[in-house]
């Protein structure tokens, strides 16, 4: 199973490489004491969006080290990373003649609908049945946009019958459909939200009280999408949108114009639990990389 998901996918590796090797080989050549090197190291990891605890955390056991050179450092960097990214790889289950759902949110422009688009390619490679509800009924062209982005693969389509429709109806639809006919996962996209829009949280906790009640024995993977570029604030998003539904974890995406790099350190090791699914890798159907932390790692570290 997994090896049809690789064929599907264009490249397995992140395109471009990460900041965090060539800026600590920098650090190192510049013949600066312990201190020093401590100090400037710290100060790159922030840059590099670990986040301040893990980068304390790094700089007291690099610290450690008695004789502190280039590859001692990264070889201590990289143990204590792969710690931290123990458990973070998220699969989507499909077992059995268990249905499985997926439920996409986040903010807008953070790539939802080009993740589903990707995800279809995904999993009809697999031979499964997909039901795609467009429970984004605020802006039609949304509907439009998921629509034409999916036309060439043999799915069921349940979009709004009207605009501002009420997203759970669709999605009441669509659970309907998957539930008695012939199909095997339901894929969700919701309406961009701000996480502060207390209303519109309210309607994605509706849409899963939904899901929960026409579908209880589904497998559930809700999902938010996150965009690597928005740094920190990632952390902010993940924890409003948790306060309303269950997070199982994510999708980063675009990460191919992504240097920093440390983003996912930093969200797994606050939320210890979440998951990471898969990586946005550009914007076409096959850009999409399933997580795999030592790939991650290579790419974060690797010369
Ligand atoms: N480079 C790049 N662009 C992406 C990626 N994912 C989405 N995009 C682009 O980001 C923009 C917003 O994506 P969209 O799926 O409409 O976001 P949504 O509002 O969350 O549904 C579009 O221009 C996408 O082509 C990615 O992994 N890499
Ligand atoms: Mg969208």
């Amino acid at each position: 199973m997994l090896k049809n998901i690789f064929r599907k996918v264009r490249s397995s590796v992140i395109r471009g490489k990460a900041l965090l090797s060539g800026e600590i080989s920098r650090i190192f050549s510049k013949n600066q004491t312990k201190d020093e090197v401590l100090e400037n190291l710290y100060e790159v990891l922030i840059r590099c969006d670990v986040g301040t605890q893990v980068a304390e955390r790094l700089i007291s056991q690099v610290k450690v080290n008695k004789d502190l050179d280039e590859v001692e450092c990264k070889k201590t960097i990289k143990s204590v990373i792969k710690e931290i990214l123990e458990n973070s790889e998220g699969s989507l289950s499909f077992e059995g003649h268990n249905k499985t759902v997926i439920l996409l949110c986040g903010i807008n422009g953070n790539g939802k609908t080009t993740s589903i688009c990707k995800l279809v390619h995904l999993i009809s490679a697999l031979g499964k049945n997909i039901v795609i509800a467009a429970a984004d009924t605020f802006r039609i062209a949304a509907q439009e946009q998921l629509s034409t982005l999916t036309s060439g693969y043999k799915v069921h389509f349940e979009g709004a019958k009207k605009e501002y429709e009420d997203p759970g109806s669709v999605v009441y639809r669509a659970s309907q459909v998957l539930l008695e006919k012939e199909y095997d996962v339901l894929i969700i996209d919701t309406a961009g939200r701000l996480h502060t829009s207390s209303d519109l949280m309210q309607q994605l906790k509706k849409i899963t009280g939904i899901v929960d009640k026409v579908l209880p024995d589904a497998i559930k993977h809700n999902i938010i999408c996150l965009d690597a570029n928005n740094g920190q604030n990632v952390l902010n998003q993940v924890r409003d949108f948790k306060g309303y539904i269950q997070i199982d974890g994510a999708i980063v995406t675009k990460v191919d114009g992504y240097a920093k790099g440390g983003i996912i350190v930093n969200i797994v090791d606050i939320y210890s639990d979440f998951k990471i699914y898969y990586l946005g890798n550009g914007e076409g159907e096959s850009d999409i990389i399933p997580f795999r932390s030592h790939q991650y790692i290579d790419y974060l570290l690797s010369d």
